[in-house]
């Protein structure tokens, strides 16, 4: 089998990658990433030796990339994408470049090349917001995205579900909740807050900290999808959920890691937009005998470690964090 991982010099991608190569060592795997500013060779160097893999620099959005890309590739898993909602409401447009038209462009090339299966990697972010008593989101929830970032990966998903019906091209969609683990962008919420803790730094929390998301340890996400281009059935959709948290409940947990007290929260502006609650129902997922393997507090303690331990992997990115507050945000409203 030859894979193609889009986006895989980023955070999931490069986890799924790691992953994958371990766990199917005869399978060849080929990477292309365009290193935006999330992109990051540091982040494959551990495996860019392995005679399996092989990197490609390259535009999802540009057909000739596309196409040197697929070339003898048996399953494309995509990945890429413009991942962070806070930059999605200072340059929307680049959100629709990258995750609408990328996404089309991949699929024409897919079908060009008659690409045995096409899965899709997306966010439960399409579903919208929930309040504190909904019913979780499921594989037949409402799309009702409500940031740019999201409408662009609804619309991806749309355009997935759109190139099955029309065209027969073998799909695959996953709807994860929030990832956390090694080689996460430090602009985040839970890297920003790691590495600003071990700088010594406050923690920006938004709002009160009320809003409330589910985590999932990426290497369970990447189980998730290596289950799904295993047993998934063709054209369908799956929704992986992880362990809920209001974020005044995880950064006490990181402020506990880190042996820093409630000082260090700094109370900001909030998100314009911001969705208050995600929470999903994974047992269509179940169903395919699913369950995670990594528990939530347990493996943000490692993570905090891999932190502490990896200075060398994130002290060089820290700058990309800035001008993405609220402050920055205000000056797009109508
Ligand atoms: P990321 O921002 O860390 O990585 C994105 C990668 O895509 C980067 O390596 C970047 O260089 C690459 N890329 C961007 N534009 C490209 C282009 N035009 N051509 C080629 N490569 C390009 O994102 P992530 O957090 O790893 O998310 C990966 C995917 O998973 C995204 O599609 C995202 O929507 C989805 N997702 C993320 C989460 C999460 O919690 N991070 C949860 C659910 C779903
Ligand atoms: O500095 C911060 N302070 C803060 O309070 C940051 C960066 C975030 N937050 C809050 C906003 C959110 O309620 O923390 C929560 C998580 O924020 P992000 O890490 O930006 O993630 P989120 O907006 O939930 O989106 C993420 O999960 C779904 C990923 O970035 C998406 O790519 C994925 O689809």
């Amino acid at each position: 089998m030859k894979l193609l991982i889009t986006g895989g010099a980023g955070f999931i991608g490069s986890n799924f990658i790691r992953y994958y190569l371990e766990k199917h060592p005869e399978d060849q795997v080929v990477n292309i990433d365009k290193l935006t500013y999330a992109g990051h060779l540091s982040s494959t160097k551990d495996f860019s030796g392995n005679t399996n893999y092989k990197f490609i620099k390259g535009d999802i959005v540009s057909p000739n990339d596309a196409e040197e890309a697929m070339e003898g590739v048996d399953i494309v898993v995509h990945f890429a994408a413009e991942s962070h909602v806070d930059r999605s409401v200072l340059d929307p447009l680049e959100f629709v470049k990258t995750n609408v038209l990328g996404t089309g462009q991949l699929l024409q090339t897919a079908l060009k090349k008659k690409t045995k299966r096409f899965h899709h990697v997306s966010t439960d972010e399409v579903f919208g917001s929930l309040g504190p008593n909904d019913p979780p989101f499921n594989e037949n929830t409402k799309y009702e995205p409500r940031t740019p970032y999201s409408a662009s990966k609804a619309g991806s998903d749309h355009l997935v579900r759109a190139y099955f019906e029309t065209y027969g091209l073998p799909v695959t969609i996953t709807n994860c909740a929030n990832n956390f683990g090694p080689f996460h962008e430090p602009e985040k919420l839970f890297p920003r807050f790691i590495t600003n803790l071990l700088e010594d730094k406050k923690v920006p929390l938004m709002g009160k900290g009320e809003n409330i998301r589910e985590w999932l340890y990426v290497r369970d996400h990447a189980g998730a999808i290596d289950l799904v281009l295993q047993k998934g059935v063709i054209g369908e959709t799956y929704c992986v959920g992880g362990e809920s948290k209001t974020n005044l409940e995880a950064t006490k947990l990181l402020l506990k890691f880190l042996g820093k007290d409630e000082s260090y929260i700094e109370y900001v502006p909030d998100r314009l937009g911001h969705d208050f609650r995600y929470a999903i129902d994974d047992s269509k997922l179940q169903q395919l005998g699913w369950e995670p393997e990594h528990t939530f507090e347990e493996w943000l303690e490692k993570t905090v470690r891999w932190y502490k331990e990896n200075e060398w992997w994130w002290k060089p990115l820290k700058d990309n964090t800035q001008n993405l507050d609220r402050s920055a945000q205000e000056s797009m409203k109508y």
